[in-house]
C-alpha cells in the first residue's frame, strides 16, 4: 500500500525536476480517490510550508469535452497557490513546465465564506466577482495520461492561472449558461463553447466543490479564487504561441509563451 506521504514526495520531486512519473494506480489497485486526496493535502501543505500561500481552489473535468479528452468521467478538485499566479503581460516561462496546456475557464472570486450544501444561488450570493481565466495545466504523468486517483494526487494538474477581462458582479451578469466562449491559438479559432458546458452552469461546479469540502468539514473562505473547470479541451503551448479567450459578458484573457 502506497503511503500518501510517499506519493506527495514523488509528485513534488517530479514537478521540481520537470520529469514525469508513472501512474500510482498501475502499481497499487488500492490507491483510490480517498487515498489520493490525502496525498494531495500533503502535497499542498508542503507547498505552503515552503512559503507559498493558498489563494483558492480549482475544479477539473467538469465539462464533457474534458472528460472525453482525458478518459475520466468524474470531476475532481485541487488547490491554487501563490506560486501559480501568472500575469497576462509577462510571457509564459515554459522552462517551468514539462508539457503545459492552456484551457479557458470561468473564475469566481468569493466575497463571503461558502459552505456546503451549496446551490447555484448560494454560490452566486457568496461571489463577489466573476471573470474569464486561463489555466495552465501540467501533468506529472507521462503523456498526460492518468486515472482519477492519479490526477487527484497530482493536485488536478494545477500549474498556473491568470485572471483577465472584466470583473463582473454576479448581479450584473447575463445568464452564464449562455455565455459564449471563443478560444484562439495563434489567432485561429480552435474551440467554441458556452458556459453550460461546465455542469450545466459554472456555479454548479463551485457548488459541487463546496459540497465535497463540506463532507470533509471544510469551508471555502472569503477571498478564494475558484476556477470552475475548462469549458473545452486544453491546448498545448510551445514557444512563440499565443492563446486568447473571449467570454461573452466577461471580456478577454490571453497568454503568450
Ligand atoms: C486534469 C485537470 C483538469 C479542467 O479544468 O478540466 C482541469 C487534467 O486535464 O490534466 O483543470
Ligand atoms: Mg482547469
Amino acid at each position: 500500500m502506497l503511503s500518501p506521504a510517499a506519493v506527495a514526495s514523488t509528485l513534488l520531486d517530479a514537478a521540481e525536476s520537470r520529469t514525469s512519473v508513472s501512474c500510482f494506480t498501475d502499481a497499487d489497485e488500492a490507491f483510490d480517490p480517498a487515498a489520493a486526496y490525502a496525498a494531495q493535502d500533503l502535497l499542498v501543505a508542503r507547498r505552503v510550508a515552503s512559503g507559498e500561500t493558498l489563494v483558492g481552489a480549482k475544479l477539473g473535468l467538469t465539462s464533457r469535452a474534458k472528460q472525453v479528452a482525458m478518459g475520466v468521467d468524474e470531476p475532481l478538485y485541487g488547490w491554487l497557490t501563490s506560486g501559480m499566479v501568472l500575469r497576462e503581460d509577462a510571457p509564459l516561462d515554459l522552462s517551468r513546465y514539462l508539457h503545459p496546456r492552456v484551457e479557458p475557464e470561468i473564475a469566481f472570486v468569493l466575497g463571503r465564506d461558502l459552505a456546503g450544501p451549496a446551490t447555484i444561488v448560494s454560490v452566486l450570493a457568496a461571489t463577489e466577482w466573476v471573470c474569464p481565466a486561463l489555466e495552465v495545466i501540467d501533468s506529472r504523468y507521462s503523456d498526460f495520461r492518468f486515472a482519477l486517483p492519479d490526477v487527484i494526487a497530482d493536485n488536478a494538474s494545477a500549474a498556473g492561472f491568470v485572471l483577465g477581462g472584466l470583473l463582473r458582479e454576479p448581479a450584473a451578469l447575463g445568464d452564464l449558461r449562455l455565455a459564449g466562449c471563443v478560444t484562439r491559438v495563434n489567432g485561429e479559432v480552435v474551440a467554441t463553447a458556452a458556459g453550460a458546458a461546465v455542469m450545466g452552469h459554472p456555479a454548479q461546479a463551485v457548488a459541487w466543490l463546496a459540497d465535497r469540502l463540506g463532507e470533509r468539514g471544510r469551508v471555502l473562505p472569503a477571498g478564494s479564487i475558484v476556477l470552475s473547470g475548462a469549458l473545452t479541451n486544453a491546448f498545448a503551448v510551445t514557444r512563440g504561441s499565443s492563446v486568447d479567450v473571449e467570454i461573452e459578458g466577461l471580456g478577454h484573457v490571453g497568454l503568450r509563451a
